[in-house]
């Protein structure tokens, strides 16, 4: 399929999602590729409205990241942060004003004026998305999974002061840095849908890839919307995952310890069970080849290549093997 015009769609998360689709668009046109992203991280701190995932794929697109954290911009500066310090020793008892436990950047703040001021105006977050990808000359075509209010909820577990109590999932990834277990995930949707756009994507696409994110928290509430796992069952066939587990272990974030704490073997044989249903193929790294057959076994095509993406080239060529995967 490489160097045809194939379209493909992207399920994403943030982080490892960004790196394959900058490997994509090394060897596709941008205009052939529709990511759509995860919005049940999205947040409202300070009145603005925060999509951690869409900002991480746009500022990694636009050559703009600070690559080793993952997020925010490259040579950020942080004055805003630290005036906010001062409101914060003011704050009454039971004010959630002033939060400082999530770091938002003098300059990445703009994109959360922007996307805020957009979305009072009535705009859909699937047009602020696109304005916000055009501001930063990006090429590809970046859907919101949906238009409506979207969030996952933690359960945390554990026996900490906290534990059986619900919160926000950047709560639980920045404000707990992820350091607590888990006892339940689930989304809240008040009957959102994904949009019209996204579902044409699902339907119209020749390939689609679900990218190297967490299985619960990045694709998970994705396939929780209604439809979305019915078309990729549909389509089974030409629907290619990466698995973001590799020897065992997530590459960034918590997702090896969140699929064992809610159950899940946090193995590429335990992310081709949760995959099987709606993809044909697995691609696995090269240090997972000794699990291929119990990908197999689980209902899944395996593919063995390298996936880590921090050296220049890898991910093209893992987009190249996914392009190639298709059944
Ligand atoms: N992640 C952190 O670990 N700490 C932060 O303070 C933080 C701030 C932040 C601000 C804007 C943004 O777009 C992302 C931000 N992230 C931060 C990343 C984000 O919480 C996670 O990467 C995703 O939600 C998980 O995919």
């Amino acid at each position: 399929m490489s160097g045809t015009s194939a379209s493909i769609a992207v399920l994403c998360g943030g982080v490892g999602a960004a790196r394959f689709l900058r490997g994509l668009l090394e060897v596709v046109d941008a205009a052939d590729v529709t990511a759509i992203v995860n919005t049940g991280d999205d947040t409202v701190l300070h009145g603005l409205s925060i999509s951690p995932d869409l900002d991480t794929i746009t500022y990694t697109l636009a050559g703009a990241t600070d690559d080793e954290r993952g997020w925010g911009l490259a040579g950020e500066t942080w004055n805003a942060m630290a005036a906010l310090a001062r409101y914060a020793e003011v704050r009454p008892d039971g004010s959630t004003a002033a939060p400082t436990w999530f770091n938002l950047g003098d300059t990445d703040l703009a994109t959360h004026f922007y996307r805020t001021a957009r979305l009072a105006e009535g705009a859909t977050l699937t047009a602020v998305t696109a304005e916000i990808a055009q501001a930063w000359g990006l090429g590809l075509r970046m859907l919101p999974v949906t238009d409506d209010r979207f969030r996952t909820v933690v359960t945390l577990g554990g026996d900490g002061h906290e534990a059986g109590r619900e919160v926000t999932f950047q709560d639980y990834f920045v404000r707990l840095r992820h350091g607590v277990p888990v006892s339940d995930v689930r989304f809240e949707h008040d009957g959102a849908e994904p949009t019209a756009a996204v579902a044409d994507a699902l339907t119209s696409a020749d390939l689609v890839v679900i990218a190297p994110s967490n299985p619960i928290v990045s694709i998970g509430p994705l396939r929780a919307l209604p439809g979305i796992d019915e078309a990729l069952r549909s389509r089974r066939d030409s629907v290619v995952a990466i698995s973001p587990i590799v020897g065992g272990a997530a590459l960034k974030g918590p997702a090896d310890r969140m699929l064992a704490e809610l159950g899940v073997d946090p193995s590429v044989a335990g992310v081709a069970g949760l995959y099987a249903p709606v993809a044909s193929t697995l691609v696995i790294d090269t240090v997972d080849a000794g699990h291929a057959q119990a990908v197999e076994a689980a209902g899944m095509h395996c593919v063995v290549t390298p996936t880590i993406m921090s050296q220049p080239g890898v991910g093209a060529d893992l987009a190249r093997t996914c392009l190639r995967s298709a059944r």
